[in-house]
């Protein structure tokens, strides 16, 4: 079996609402579509989602699509995609950091195979331990009233009933005033926890992760600076409530890092941060060896990213902290054939080989940002 091509695609897709975070909001969702090819004619189909371009990290979509055409493809085509583990070895050999990029193609290189051998992805993970996962539902309209209404719908039609609050990107004291009022608005009747983005200094986080928790907050998402592990580690020390680290764990290095120093309660788990399934699968072995439980992140993936992602938390006992693939729920559209399963409060695993997902060529066609516009009148 060898890899005949690997194909990138930029693609954009606009969201339902505005979605504030503490360094920007967006409108728009960018994507790579990485789809690798083998000589039999077998494709495999992978993601890369980014938000707000390179402010959550450094990659952005269009760095993702050149190191891959770039640095990533000359050197894999022709070789067995059964080597996962040789691939992914070769790929960190090749390229420095850029881990979106290489999860990107890790993740089609698993789901052409899994095809390939007519089975499931999370079988050649290990197989699956879960077949649904808690669901949580960000809230982050830039309004309080317009979050509680949010989430009053959310809880109707019985989607969600965790809700992620964006703060950070104001005056810390009116963040946690609104993060209070939604936590006290849904108290027993939904969890409700929040993620800061890196936005606050250590002492801003003491006084504010204090009055959080007095409000009933559960989980504080990256309160502090991704590198500053010592100010996550005093403030996992200080407080009952659980502290997440998101930014601040990328790789199995990172995780082993923060677990050396105390410094997250629970790890949020994103397959692009790690640079692929196989890293993820590293760190929640990490994770597990320490006692932390692990949250299944996202970066509002399309139904094929998340797809990918479900594969790969389903397969990690470890993911006991519930998830956030909720991305094509805040899609204006998708990119895939059939739907993912959502409902009663979480999402559920479908069948199919692979990730179970098949691109719909015509919403890609739509999407994609190089596409020829088709002039619905033409002009003599
Ligand atoms: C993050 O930092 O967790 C994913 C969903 C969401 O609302 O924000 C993100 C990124
Ligand atoms: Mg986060």
């Amino acid at each position: 079996m060898k890899l005949h091509s690997i194909e990138t695609v930029l693609v954009d897709i606009p969201t339902t609402r505005v979605h504030h975070l503490s360094f920007g909001a967006i409108t728009t969702q960018n994507y790579v579509i990485v789809r690798v090819r083998d000589e039999d004619g077998v494709v495999g189909i992978g993601e890369a989602s980014t938000i707000g371009g390179p402010a959550w990290a450094e990659e952005s979509t269009e760095t993702i699509k050149t190191i891959i055409d770039t640095y990533l493809t000359p050197h894999l085509v022709g070789r067995d995609p059964r080597d996962l583990q040789a691939m992914s070895v070769l790929m960190e050999r090749l390229v420095r950091g850029n881990r979106f990029a290489k999860a990107a193609v890790e993740m089609a290189l698993l789901d052409l195979v899994a095809r390939s051998l007519g089975v499931p992805a999370h079988r050649l993970l290990g197989g699956k331990v879960h077949d649904q996962i808690e669901l949580a539902w960000t809230l982050a309209s830039g309004g309080t009233d317009a979050d509680i209404a949010e989430g009053e719908a959310k809880l109707d039609a019985r989607l969600h009933h965790v809700f992620k609050l964006k703060i950070g990107a104001g005056d810390p004291m009116a963040d946690v005033a609104h993060a209070s009022r939604i936590a006290e608005h849904f108290a027993g009747r939904a969890r409700v926890q929040v993620d800061v983005n890196q936005a606050w200094d250590e002492l801003t986080a003491t006084r504010c992760i204090a009055r959080l928790e007095a409000a009933g907050v559960a989980l504080i998402e990256q309160p502090v600076a991704r590198h500053n592990v010592a100010a996550m580690a005093r403030l996992a020390a200080r407080f009952d409530v659980a502290i997440m680290a998101d930014e601040a764990l990328g790789t199995p290095a990172d995780a082993l890092n923060l677990v050396q120093h105390a410094a997250a309660d629970v790890f949020a788990l994103k397959l692009t941060k790690a640079g692929g399934p196989l890293a993820t699968m590293k760190t929640a072995a990490i994770a597990e060896a320490a006692g932390i439980p692990c949250y299944g992140g996202c970066m509002l993936e399309t139904s094929v990213g998340t797809a990918a992602y479900l594969h790969t938390f389903v397969a990690i006992h470890g993911v006991r902290a519930g998830c956030e693939l909720f991305g094509p729920l805040l899609l204006k559209d998708d990119l895939v054939t059939q739907p993912l399963r959502y409902h009663d409060g979480a999402i559920h695993l479908h069948d199919g080989d692979g990730f179970g997902v098949e691109i719909d060529p015509s919403k890609l066609a739509f999407y994609r940002r190089d596409r020829t516009p088709v002039l619905a009148v033409r002009t003599p």
